[in-house]
């Protein structure tokens, strides 16, 4: 028998990876995706077609669309990703954040249960390292106490308690996934790590002049996307329904992950300054190329996130030293020069292109 598996906010970093996984293990993946004017698909453009992969148009703000999807396909494993991701954002759209991110989760369970699948559908919920916010204890693990310290947090936190009430209410196979940050070449832009990789690499090509960042001191345990959705699918194999933390046990400042990015890049920076006044200086030429802006500071921000796999490790078998953290920075980097190397040569060929036009060479 095929299993079935659907996937909430397949287009996102972690669905799309996910979507690859399950494909590989000879599932038939199903994603949501929403109306948008512009087409958002460009991490799932490679799996559009293949005969296995479909896609359902379904928001987690709309109960019958959901309702609908898991009726009509009738999955085995649900994987709950889709949700507003962004912290600093959640500060802007708390009750859209809420909505989506706590109420959706809700929304999820109940279809299920409406849907017959109580005791069929097992569901993976994507909660994280947020929980944790204004840190009690490091590192942190699956007893450490939650201090959500956002609207993005709070919404979460209803994600993960609901998770637990309707495992335990209604003995459904649902759990949840406490995964620390998980970035990659796919990472959204604006996230931090991506948005240095990428002004690492528009630097070095001499299509920026400057990074503007906020919090450097801000530690965070970083992992890599790719190894961080096998545990989801371990998770789901499981004997029992359990939550666990998904880290590497390693942290490192924003700071840090400057300095290394720009290093891949031939750029040795040293920061001098404190505060507001610090700025990344290109060693060799002298010239600031990061500045810190308040503009990305946050109401509340959380410092100090360290998680403690040993769970995973024992229970799931999961490596958390799979991808180190230098080769996560080295692929990241590496991609985005590929990209800001793309974008100059469509853009060297789309000068041309209309120059000869203008002059009747093309026609
Ligand atoms: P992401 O790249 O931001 O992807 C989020 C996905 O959710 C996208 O597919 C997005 O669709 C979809 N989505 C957003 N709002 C929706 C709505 N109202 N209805 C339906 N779909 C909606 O996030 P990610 O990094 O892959 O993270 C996946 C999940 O893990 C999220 O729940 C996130 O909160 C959680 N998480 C992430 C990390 C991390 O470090 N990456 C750590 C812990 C937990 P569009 O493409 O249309 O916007
Ligand atoms: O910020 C600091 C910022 O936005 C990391 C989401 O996937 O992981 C992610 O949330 C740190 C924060 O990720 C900038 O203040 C400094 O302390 O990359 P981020 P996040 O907030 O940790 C968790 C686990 C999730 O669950 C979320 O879905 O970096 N920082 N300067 C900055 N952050 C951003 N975005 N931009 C800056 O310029």
């Amino acid at each position: 028998m095929v299993r079935v598996a659907l996937i909430t906010g397949v287009t996102g970093q972690d669905g799309s990876f996910l979507a690859e996984l399950l494909l590989g293990k000879g599932y038939e993946v199903h994603g949501t995706i929403r109306r948008s004017s512009v087409d958002f698909r460009e991490r799932i453009a490679h799996l559009e077609g293949q005969p296995h992969f479909h896609l359902h148009y379904a928001d987690m703000s709309d109960s019958m669309s959901l309702l609908q999807v898991i009726g009509l396909i009738r999955p085995q494993e649900i994987y709950n990703l889709a949700a507003q991701s962004h912290v600093q954002v959640s500060f802007d759209a708390p009750e859209f954040t809420a909505n989506v991110d706590a109420t959706g989760v809700l929304r999820i369970l109940e279809a299920v249960r409406l849907c017959g699948l109580t005791h069929s559908c097992r569901i993976y919920q994507a909660s994280t390292s947020e929980l944790y916010g204004k840190v009690e204890q490091i590192p942190q693990n699956e007893d450490t106490p939650f201090h959500p310290y956002s609207p993005y947090a709070v919404a979460k936190l209803y994600g993960h308690w609901i998770v637990r009430e309707y495992r335990e209410a209604y003995g459904m196979f649902c759990c949840a996934g406490i995964l620390f940050n998980h970035e990659s070449e796919r990472r959204g832009e604006t996230f931090v790590t991506r948005k240095i990789t990428l002004a690492a690499a528009r630097i070095r090509q001499g299509k920026q002049k400057k990074l503007y960042l906020g919090n450097l001191s801000s530690y965070r345990d970083w992992g890599y996307a790719k190894d961080y959705v096998e545990c989801m699918w371990l998770m789901l194999q499981n004997i029992k329904p359990e939550d666990y933390v998904i880290a590497t046990g390693k942290q490192h400042t924003v700071r840090e992950f400057c300095r290394l990015a720009f290093h891949y890049v031939g750029i040795e920076l040293e920061f001098v300054g404190e505060g507001v006044d610090e700025k990344g200086v290109d060693r060799r030429s002298g010239e600031i190329v990061v500045e810190v802006s308040p503009d990305f500071y946050r109401p509340t921000d959380v410092v100090n996130l360290l998680g403690d796999p040993s769970k995973a490790c024992r229970e799931l078998g999961w490596n958390p030293e799979k991808t180190s953290f230098e080769e996560l920075v080295r692929i990241m980097v590496e991609a985005d020069m590929v990209k800001v190397t793309a974008e100059q040569v469509g853009e060297h060929v789309r000068t041309n292109l209309t120059e000869y036009l203008e002059k009747g060479i093309v026609k």
